[in-house]
């Protein structure tokens, strides 16, 4: 197979020598690790950082006068102002850390117990993540709002209209991804952000699988709440951040009660701090938040439209590869996608095709993606999903596309 050379100056080879685990070998070949929506690879520059607070100035943070506390504090709070910048926050204080976005959207969905009432209504995609449904439909059974469905079409992409005919005066929140996990959509979210707030309706978009590759500006978008996730952006796993809006966050009740939280605390009576402490109860991830600041120093150093025009021409490639093979299928081919391609092979099960592919060094996701609803949306069981990261190389799809074609052979 002849390898495509890439037609930007994108410079690959020097940005891999970051990230030493892409030398590994699994089962005797190189590792091509396509499995980037699941969880990003970590490049030297983060590790640096999680060495340097382990072995310069490890401490708790907001509680000592000692000098390594207030050393953590400072590098913890400079990394809520890096991530404050890069998301284009009004205030440092409407970063809350949490440890990812589960976490995140979790916060603001209990915080919504205490608002909503019955008759309520809530406005999802059907192309949501497991954790973008769940939390809501404990809501729902909290309170008896009631949470309803905007289709997707055959091409996964959410049907505006469809979104014009259930949003009322009932809505009182709106869920989306940025970007679906599943099929690597991309949303229209600046249109459902201004539809929604025209009946005054909150918006939480969850932004897990696009802050790898986009990025969002929360005050242009005019966002609610965007949540976002470490681990898929070069960072540690177990932190992240919710983006809240200062007036949402004041209205919203403290999700979990502790130390940090609290400006005063008697048996009779206990006052909350203010923002981002309110949300930000006992020992945080503070490794991982400076880690976090790091990750997001690293992205921006390369630069995110570079990323996203290179991870473009990989997705590009990678589509019309796959579709020479006979009998592929791929799942989702909105007009506009992330370096994302789920997809089948006629006859074949998803997981056997996964399976033979880590055999030959290849890691691909296969199953519902935790995004159920989507495979029942289309009437499969799952999907092999291979997602791009900007360390990837066409090379790396020759490989994947050849391991596919071998699998394919074994299986048939
Ligand atoms: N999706 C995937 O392989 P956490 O686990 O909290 O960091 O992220 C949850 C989450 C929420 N929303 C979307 C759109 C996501 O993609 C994910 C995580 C991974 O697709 C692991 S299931």
């Amino acid at each position: 197979m002849s390898q495509q050379t890439q037609t930007n100056t994108f410079e690959v080879e020097k940005i891999r020598k970051d990230f030493p685990i892409l030398n590994r070998k699994v089962n005797g070949y190189p590792l091509v690790y396509f499995d980037n929506a699941a969880t990003a690879q970590t490049p030297k520059q983060v590790m640096d950082a999680i060495v340097d607070y382990y072995s310069n100035y490890n401490a708790n943070i907001h509680r000592g006068v000692h000098s390594l506390s207030q050393e953590a504090t400072d590098k913890y709070e400079q990394a809520r102002i890096k991530i404050q910048k890069h998301f284009n926050a009004e205030k440092a204080h409407e970063i809350i850390f949490t440890s990812g976005t589960t976490h995140g959207i979790n916060l603001v969905a209990s915080g919504f117990s205490s608002i909503l009432k019955e008759g309520d209504e809530i406005l999802v995609s059907a192309m949501e993540h497991h954790s973008n449904i769940v939390p809501w439909q404990m809501l729902c059974e909290k309170t008896g709002a009631k949470l309803k469905v905007i289709p997707m079409d055959q091409k996964g992409e959410l049907v505006y209209s469809e979104f014009e005919k259930l949003i009322s005066s009932n809505t009182k929140l709106v869920f989306l991804n940025h970007v679906s996990n599943a099929l690597g959509t991309v949303n229209p979210i600046k249109s459902v952000i201004e539809k929604a707030h025209s009946v005054d309706a909150a918006v939480l978009i969850d932004g897990a699988q696009a802050a790898p590759h986009i990025k969002a500006d929360v005050q242009a978008l005019d966002m609610d709440f965007y949540v976002v996730s470490a681990h898929k952006m070069c960072g540690p796993t177990g932190v992240g951040i919710l983006y809240g809006k200062e007036a949402w966050l004041e209205k919203l009740p403290p999700y979990q009660g502790g130390g940090e939280m609290i400006a005063t605390v008697s048996f009779e009576k206990t006052t909350y701090a203010g923002l981002p402490h309110k949300f930000e109860a006992g020992t945080p991830n503070i490794c991982g938040g400076i880690a976090f600041g790091a990750a997001i120093d690293y992205m921006n150093a390369i630069g995110f439209d570079e990323i996203a025009a290179y991870e473009h021409e990989l997705l590009e490639y990678a589509t019309n590869e796959l579709k020479k093979i006979d009998g592929v299928k791929i799942y989702g081919e909105a007009a506009e996608k992330t370096a994302v391609i789920s997809f089948n092979i006629e006859g074949l099960h998803p997981y056997d095709i996964g399976t033979l592919m880590d055999k030959m060094g290849i890691a691909v996701r296969t199953g519902h993606h935790c995004a159920q609803p989507v495979m029942d949306f289309f009437k499969i069981p799952g999907t092999v999903r291979a997602s791009f990261s900007f360390y990837n190389t066409f090379h790396e799809i020759d490989l994947f596309i050849d391991a596919l074609k071998k699998a394919k052979m074994m299986l048939q």
